[in-house]
This record gives structure tokens, sequence and C-alpha cells, in this order.
């Protein structure tokens, strides 16, 4: 008997409603549920692949021990045993500093899991969690603590006129930028009403090719780059002066910092031509409304909070806030309601350097949080403090963190290697431990995440108050032993004798919760009861035109900063840097190539590799440049090549791609495995984070290393090095 049940797709952060057929308590197919409001039928090629990825072969269907370096199936209460009794030691032997958590891309949709993580943490006192938003975009939340957040938020991108994108394709990422639930539906529509795109991105991308102006540019110079359109508005007096008056500080030391930022010199640094910085900084400015929004590339590229930075001084040079009396976009659903006022909120007193202190490079706890570029270093220094225990949830350290050579040595260090994942992945093969959970229809889902995301950055999240809730739609696979990341940890609390604590409420220890009372706590005190949202099954815009932005509070002394001294520091910095060569930041003068960060439309970071449909292009991450660069270097597409940092080579597999721009090397990230691998190349790819040196180019707030626009020499190498 087939019946059909609606649900949210996991795969990606995106959360596409969707409908599932069930057969015989088997999910067999996904296709876009036309009823749901926010994503309009919409499913992508990953989504649809759901049925495959829950019952893949190589999944991992029951806890996993790993003895004399080979792993063996043991039943859940004997890991969570084993596990609880190795950390219980390792606290009383070596503090709880020695153990650390790691939170990665699939810890986002299950927010039962990651909220439960951080409740243990919480209860055996250790500090040390980190998550892989700190080598995501940390340069965000810095650069709004050094600007100041505007309370109402952004103009939203259904009424803008003019929009622009700095590195960000999320048309394919479905990651900010343009609201990412549909957001193909959501650019067209905007793009036939007459909206200007502007795109900044060395490569051709689906978004670029769609824009009014696209400025492709060389990576790594976005701070000039901005600073030169910053310098045009400033010139052409293009900015909102009333708003510069009322509500910003620093606007005289920002214009003394960007003068020297000409459109001469923007086009001799980052070779995008003169005339069209200044036509993309007047059709920006010169628009009624619209947002600039960065994506990963100029994140991760050098200087990542200075980029933030810039977007959000461009952002507020053009008044480009809600005001009062305008209607709040999305007063929130699943948590509190939140009534914006037209001002700015307090600048925390410091943004980075209070709480934890890494014991690496001065780094220490920020606003982006403790980041995950050092944690491979704190597993591999010796001394008090050294973590000892690592439990990864919904990641793949050894696929993503920068510099995988570092982190290779530090996974084999660890006392004690436990990673929460579905299959096999490169970390799992090292691991003590692998804890297989529930996947996304085999357990209940709300979309409460996709809210949160609104503190992060902004021009991010649901545009609208929408929300939904998913049941669990089928049973884990016969013979399986699958615990809800949630269930791992309060497990381990119970063994341990812990209070867990989830949004103030004490949990009951003895007697088991639910995912869905579970679900209940994290939504205390939102504008929507849960038991509410639980009625619509195709989700549902929770709608309320009487919700506007409030004004100013009487008194409110508040002004978003222009001019923060350390950025206007680091613009000068930036402007003092010779043009080719320099000792800080660019000491490539020797090098040929810059390989940039990107996303691939069918696999989702290192996930999706083990689904035939998925890979049915390639299996490996291509090295895509443009056609006239292989000739130069006497290259054909398919021909394997080492690319080679200043810190490390991997080899890779040339693909001509017309879409990027000369002297680049675009390349997606988290492929590839442990070093032994590496002639696999054809198969597996090859692992562009071990390009990177976490000790160099690194911000000293975030930790933040360089990601991209990395400097790269590329030769031909022997092709049998790569086994067929
Ligand atoms: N060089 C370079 N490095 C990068 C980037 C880059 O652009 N360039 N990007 C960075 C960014 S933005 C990020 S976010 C990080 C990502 O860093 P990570 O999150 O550490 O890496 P992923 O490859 O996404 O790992 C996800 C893991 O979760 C597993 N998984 C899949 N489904 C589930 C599930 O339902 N539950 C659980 N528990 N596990 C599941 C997958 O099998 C996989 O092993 O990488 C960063 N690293
Ligand atoms: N299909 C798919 N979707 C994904 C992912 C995936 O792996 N696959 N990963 C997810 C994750 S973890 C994240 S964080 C988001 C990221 O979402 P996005 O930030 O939208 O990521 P990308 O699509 O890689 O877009 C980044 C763009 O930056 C450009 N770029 C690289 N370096 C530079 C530079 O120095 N300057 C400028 N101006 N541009 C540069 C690249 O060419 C690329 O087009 O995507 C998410 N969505
Ligand atoms: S974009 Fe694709 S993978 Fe992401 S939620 Fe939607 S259907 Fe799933
Ligand atoms: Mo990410």
């Amino acid at each position: 008997m087939a019946e059909t049940r609606t649900a949210i797709c996991r795969f990606c952060h995106s959360f596409c409603g969707i409908k599932v057929s069930v057969e015989d308590g088997r999910a067999v197919k996904v296709v876009g549920d036309k009823e749901n409001p926010m994503y309009f039928g919409y499913t992508c090629v990953k989504g649809r692949q759901l049925p495959q990825q829950h019952y893949n072969p190589e999944r991992v269907l029951r806890p996993q021990h790993r003895v004399n370096g080979h792993h063996e199936a043991v039943t859940s209460d004997a890991a969570l045993d084993a596990i609880a009794a190795r950390l219980s030691e390792l606290i009383e032997r070596h503090g709880p500093r020695s153990v650390a958590l790691y939170t990665a891309t699939y810890s986002f949709p299950y927010p039962a899991g990651s909220a439960m993580a951080g409740a243990f943490m919480q209860a055996i006192g250790s500090p040390m969690k980190f998550s892989s938003g700190s080598i995501d975009q940390p340069g965000k939340p810095m650069a709004i603590a050094f600007h100041g957040r505007w309370n109402a938020g952004p103009q939203p991108f259904s009424e803008s006129d003019t929009w622009m994108l700095v590195g960000a394709n999320p048309v394919v990422s479905k990651w900010g930028g343009i609201p990412q639930y549909n957001p193909g539906k959501r650019l067209h529509d905007a793009l036939k009403r007459g909206m200007k795109l502007i795109v900044i991105d060395p490569r051709l991308t689906e978004c670029a090719e769609k824009a009014h102006i696209h400025l492709q540019c060389r990576p790594g110079e976005d701070p000039t780059i901005l600073a030169g359109i910053a310098n045009v508005i400033i010139a052409e007096e293009l900015y909102d002066k009333d708003f510069i008056e009322t509500e910003v500080d620093g606007f005289e030391a920002l214009k003394r910092a960007v003068a020297p930022f000409t459109p001469d010199y923007v086009e001799r640094r980052a070779d995008v031509p003169a005339a069209l910085l200044v036509e993309a900084a007047r059709t920006y400015a010169s628009a009624a409304r619209g947002m600039t929004t960065a994506g990963t590339g100029p994140n991760m590229a050098p200087r990542g909070t200075l980029t933030e930075y810039m977007v959000l001084v461009i952002n507020t040079l053009c008044g480009r806030w809600l005001r009062e009396g305008e209607k709040m976009p999305n007063p929130f659903v699943l948590i509190p309601e939140r009534r914006g006022k037209a001002q700015a909120e307090p600048k925390p007193e410091t943004a980075w350097g209070y709480g934890e202190k890494l014991r690496v490079r001065g780094l220490g706890d920020n606003v982006s949080g403790l980041t995950a570029a050092a944690l491979a270093d704190e597993i591999l220094l010796e001394g008090d403090g050294q973590v000892k225990a690592l439990i990864s949830v919904g990641g793949n350290p050894m696929a993503a963190w920068p510099d995988q050579l570092k982190t290779y040595e530090a996974m084999k260090k660890l006392d004690l290697n436990v990673t929460l994942d579905i299959k096999m992945s490169a970390t799992a093969k090292l691991a003590d431990y692998v804890i297989p959970p529930r996947l996304g229809l085999e357990a209940p889902a709300i979309t409460q995440p996709n809210e949160f995301i609104w503190f992060y950055g902004f021009s991010t999240g649901f545009p609208e108050p929408y929300a939904m809730y998913q049941p669990q739609i089928v049973e884990p696979p016969a013979g399986s032993d699958l615990l809800e990341e949630w269930e791992f940890f309060y497990g381990l609390a119970q063994r341990m004798g812990l209070q867990l604590t989830l949004n103030g409420v004490d949990l009951e220890m003895l007697n088991k919760p639910t995912t869905d009372d579970i679900f209940e706590i994290l939504c205390k005190g939102s504008r929507i009861p849960l038991s509410e949202v639980k009625k619509y099954p195709h989700g549902h815009i929770f709608d309320d035109p009487s919700i506007t932005v409030l004004p100013k509070d009487g008194g409110c002394e508040e002004r978003l900063d222009v001019g923060n001294v350390h950025m206007m520091a680091e613009l000068d910095e930036v402007r003092a840097e010779a043009l080719t060569g320099h000792a800080g930041y660019r000491p490539e003068a020797r090098f040929t190539h810059r390989l940039v960060s990107r996303r691939m439309n069918d696999v989702y970071n290192s996930s999706g590799r083990d689904i035939p449909v998925l890979v049915r292009n390639h299996s490996y991450n291509p090295a895509f440049m443009n056609p006239g660069d292989i000739a130069a270097l006497g290259l054909h597409a398919g021909d394997v090549v080492r690319i080679s940092s200043d810190h490390a080579s991997i080899l890779g597999i040339v693909e001509e791609a017309p879409d990027v721009r000369s002297g680049v090397i675009s390349m997606a990230h988290s492929f590839g495995d442990a070093p032994e691998h590496d002639n696999r190349v054809f198969f597996i790819g090859s692992n562009t984070g071990r390009l990177t040196n976490v000790e160099k180019d690194y911000d000293p707030r975030t930790g933040m290393p360089r990601m991209s626009a990395i400097p790269v020499n590329l030769e031909r190498v022997d092709q049998t090095i790569a086994a067929q």
C-alpha cells in the first residue's frame, strides 16, 4: 500500500517541503510539495535521492568500535557504556577541557542533537565547543560586532530593485544571499520585476549569468573592490545623507580610508575594469532598495572580516535598513517574537580575546566561537589542557578542516575519537567509535534552525514567518541499532550521572523524553506554539501584517559604525600592500594561479558521493580552469596535475571551464581521503584543505585561515600516478 506523506528534506540546509511516497513502510520516492507556501514544489536532485540515501548499502546501521585497526559492530548500549566510562576517566585525569565537541554540517538539521550536545558539554564543564561555522564565514558575526546590528534588520529581497552578491552562488548553494528557499524562482521573479543584479565572482556562476553587471575579479581582492565601490558612492554623493547624519558614526574616517581605492587602483589590483566598477557602484547606490551580501568565497579568502565589514558599510551608506512603520518581514514563528526597532543595537564591548583561551596563536573565544582551525593543534600540543577526546556530530574533519595533514595526525593522536555519522567517512575510518544516527525521514523535524540563522548574518533565513513540523515518516531499516544524535548525549549523561539543562529546563534524567518533548522545550516561548505549527502538514506562513518596525527608543544613542578603528587600520594595510608580493598576506609573486572554493550542485560537502545518481558526472572534484590557461600550460582536459601551495601539494584532474577566469583554479572542497589514498584521485578526488596553512595568513581574531584565493602553481605529473 502506497501512501504519501509531507516531510522536510534535510539533505541540505534549505529544508524544502517535500512529498514522500511510502510503500510497505519504506520511502520510495520524493517529489516537491506544490502546496508548500515557501518552496512552491521545488526539489533538487539531492533531495530526490533521499530513498537512496536512507537505504544505501554503504550506510552504517550499527555502532562500530575500532579494535586493532578494524571496526566491529557493537550494540549502542555497549558503545555508550564504554564511551561514558572512558570520558569519565579522561575528565578525572585531565580535566573537562580534555573533551572537545565539534558540531558540523549535519548538526544543523537536527536541533535536538546540537542542543543536547551543548547541554552535555555544559554539564561536564568543558568550554571546548567548536562548530563548522567557525571555518565557514566567521567574519560575519565579527563584522556585525564592529559595525553594529540594525535591530529591525535588512530590506527584503522581495521588494528590492537592486542586489549585490559578493562571492556567493545561492542558486546552487541554497545558503544565503538570495532567500535560500527555491532561490532560482525568487531570482527569476525579481529579475522579471526589473531588479538589477550585480555579482562579484571570479567565475561566471549560475547567478552571474543572470546578472546585470558581473565583476569577474581576481579572487582575494574583495576588500579592495568593496572599498572602491564605497569610494565611488561617497565621492559621487550617492549615499543616504539623512541616515548617515542621524544613525551612523565614523563617516569621515571611512571617507579618508577609502579615498585611495580609486577605480584605477581597483582595476590594477583586482583586474576589474574601472568603468564597470563605477557603473556597479552607481547602479547599486542609485536604486531605491536592496542589499549587498557576501558568501563563502571572499569569507575564506584573506581578510574575510574586512570584506564582511565593507559589505555592511555599503549597505549602511545607502541606508538599506528597515525604518519605522515598515512591515517586519519575519517576526519569527518557533522562536520568541521579534518586533524590530528602527535603531542600532549596542555593540559588544569586546568581540574577541575573552573567555576560553586556546593554546596556540593567541586565539580565544570570539563572537564567532572557538575556531575549528585550531582544534587539531589543541589535540597535538602536549601539556596542560590538551584535548584527548573528540566527539564529532555530523562532521568530517578529515575532509573539511583546513590543513588535512595536521588533522590526520590529530585524529590518530586522540585517546578517544567518536564520530556520529551515517557512513564510514574519512574521519569515521579513524574513529574509535562510529555512532550511526537515524536519518531525516526516521525522526521528527522542525524548521526552527532556519529561523535562528537570522542572527548569524543578515539577508539570510526565512524571508517570511514560515514554519513546518514533520513527524517520523518511516522506521529505520530492520536489524539496525540507531540513536538520534540527542539520544547519544542523553545516554552518556545518564551513565555519567549528569543533569542536563536545555533552554533553561532541567531534563527528566530517569524517564527519557521523546524528540517531540525536546522540540517543545526548544520552542519554549515561541511566537506560535509548536502545537499550532503541527496543524499544517504542508508548512505555513504565520503572517501578521500588524507587526511593523517600532520607532527608536527615546534616548537611544546607539549608532552604526562605518569607521571602526580596526577595520580602518586594515584598509590602510591593504592599500599599503605592494601590488604583487607582500610579506604578510600576499607572498605569491612566485605563484601563477589562485585556487578558489566552490560548491557543486550534486553533492553537499563530503556527502552524496555514495549515491550513484549524484556522482553520474564524476566522483571526484575536477580542477576547473579556463581553456586558455590549460592551453598556455600545454595541458589537456583530463590531465592529472600536481597543485602546490607554499604548504602542501594535491593531485587535480584538469577540466575545461570557460566560466572560470584566467589565473584561477576553481575546485570543490571536502573530497579525498587520508594521503595513502591519493592515487585514487579519479574515484575520490583530492582534498583542497590540505593546501591551507592554518599557522599563516589567518585572521588574528577569528583564526580563519586562507581557504580560498590560495596562491598555487601547477605542473603535469606522470599520468600513471593515478591508478585507473
Ligand atoms: N578548503 C575548503 N575547506 C572547507 C570549505 C571550503 O569551501 N574549502 N568549506 C567549509 C565549510 S563552509 C563547512 S560548513 C565545512 C563543513 O565541514 P563538516 O561539516 O565537518 O564536513 P561535511 O563534509 O559536511 O561532513 C558531514 C558529515 O556528516 C555525515 N552525515 C550525513 N548525514 C548525516 C546525518 O543525518 N546525521 C549525522 N550525524 N551525520 C550525517 C556525512 O556522512 C559527513 O561525513 O567545511 C569547511 N571546509
Ligand atoms: N550543492 C551544494 N550546496 C551547498 C554546499 C555543497 O557542498 N553543495 N555546501 C553548503 C555550505 S557548507 C555552505 S557554507 C554554503 C556556501 O554557499 P556559497 O557561499 O553560496 O558558496 P559557493 O556556491 O561556493 O559560492 C562561493 C562563490 O565564491 C566565489 N569565490 C571564491 N573565492 C572568491 C574570492 O576570493 N572573491 C570572490 N568575490 N568570490 C570568490 C566562487 O567562485 C563561488 O562562486 O553552501 C551550502 N550549499
Ligand atoms: S535544495 Fe535539494 S537537498 Fe536542499 S532541501 Fe531542497 S531538495 Fe533537499
Ligand atoms: Mo558551510
